[in-house]
Formats: structure tokens, sequence, C-alpha cells
């Protein structure tokens, strides 16, 4: 059992909004914090608060279920879970919340995230986790944000803005590279 509250603590520090956390993050070890932090710094840019908190399903099983919990209680949206190697966190959130959970299976030495993946990924029927890409946590906040918009037109608007300043954004390189040819832009971009 942990000590202080679990809920409410605006876990992700720096990278959190002033608004009130809407999505849970949550990673089995430490080791999983700077591939799972690109997901609280991309709904940052949207505004969104999140909290970002170790716990993990085979190390603190009941403290895993008393965050779902409470954090249910509390009003957020949706959860993020990124676990590595026998990643049972995802699934074992969303064996205890009604509440959208994206899985992000992280990259090990031994197996390159595949065993993560697929423990992520397949789900027995009834029990979705919608899982990205290995160490895809970038995906996982934009996904979370995409979730939420559905019931908020602002936000909606955000996530059409950033795929706008995408496609902005490679249309330019790709312009840069017809001007310069690919030689060229190799070495400009320092790729070579
Ligand atoms: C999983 O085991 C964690 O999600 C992490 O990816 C992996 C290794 O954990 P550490 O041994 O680095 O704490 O539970």
């Amino acid at each position: 059992m942990v000590n202080k509250p679990l809920v409410g603590t605006f876990g992700s520090g720096d990278l959190s909004t002033s608004s009130p956390p809407l999505v849970g993050i949550l990673m089995g070890s430490d080791s999983d914090l700077s591939v799972m932090s690109e997901a609280a710094k991309v709904l940052s840019e949207f505004g969104i608060g999140s909290e970002v908190h170790t716990l993990s399903a085979h190390r603190t099983p009941e403290a895993v279920v008393e965050y779902v919990k409470a954090s249910e209680a509390s009003g957020y949206k949706v959860f993020i879970c990124g676990a590595g190697g026998a990643a049972h966190l995802a699934g074992v959130v969303a064996a205890h919340t009604a509440l959208p959970v994206i899985g992000v299976p992280i990259m090990n030495k031994t197996t390159a995230g595949v065993d993560a993946l697929f423990a992520t990924a397949q789900m027995p029927p009834g029990v979705p986790v919608a899982t990205v890409a290995i160490n895809g946590a970038k995906n996982a906040g934009i996904l979370a944000a995409q979730i939420i918009a559905t019931s908020d037109n602002t936000l909606q608007s955000k996530v059409f803005e950033y795929k706008k300043r995408m496609a902005a954004d490679v249309l330019k390189k790709n312009g840069e590279l017809q001007d310069k040819g690919f030689r060229k832009y190799l070495e400009d971009h320092g790729l070579i």
C-alpha cells in the first residue's frame, strides 16, 4: 500500500499544465520514464493536464488498482500505460476501468520490445487496450488528446492545427530537398 494519496499530485512536475489532470500516465518502472515522458509533453502542448506515476502490475499490484479507482472517481478520461518485457500493466488497468486504455510497449535489450508489443496488444475479447508502436508514447499522448477531443470542440481544433503544422513542416522540408538535391540536403542536415 502507498502512504500518500496517488491522485491529484500532478506527478508530471514541470511537464504538467495548470489544468486538472485528465490523463493518468503509468509505467512499470522509472527506467520507462524517458520514453513515457513524451506522452506528458505532447498532452501539455494540447493544454491537457496529466499525472505520471511509476506503478507496476507485478511489483505494486494493489497500488495500481487503488490509483485506477481513485483517478476514475476524480474525472480522469484516459489512461496511458507503458511497460516492457512481460507487459501486463495496460491489461490490468483495463481490467479495472471502463475508461479507454492506451498501451505503450517499451523496448528492451533482450527482445527489442516485441514481447511487450504482443503482451500489450493481444488482449482477450472484452478487455481492449489500444496499442501504439514500441516506444510510441508520443502517439499515445496524441491519441488520448483525440479521444478527449470527441467531446471538446476547442481541443479538436487544436488537434487539427497540430496536424496542419505537421503537414506544413513536411512540405517545407520537401521543398528544400527538391531545391538542393539529396546530397546537399543530407550534408546540410548532418544526416551523413
Ligand atoms: C517492466 O520491466 C517495466 O515496465 C520495465 O520496462 C521493465 C524493466 O524494469 P526495471 O528492471 O528497469 O525496473 O516492469
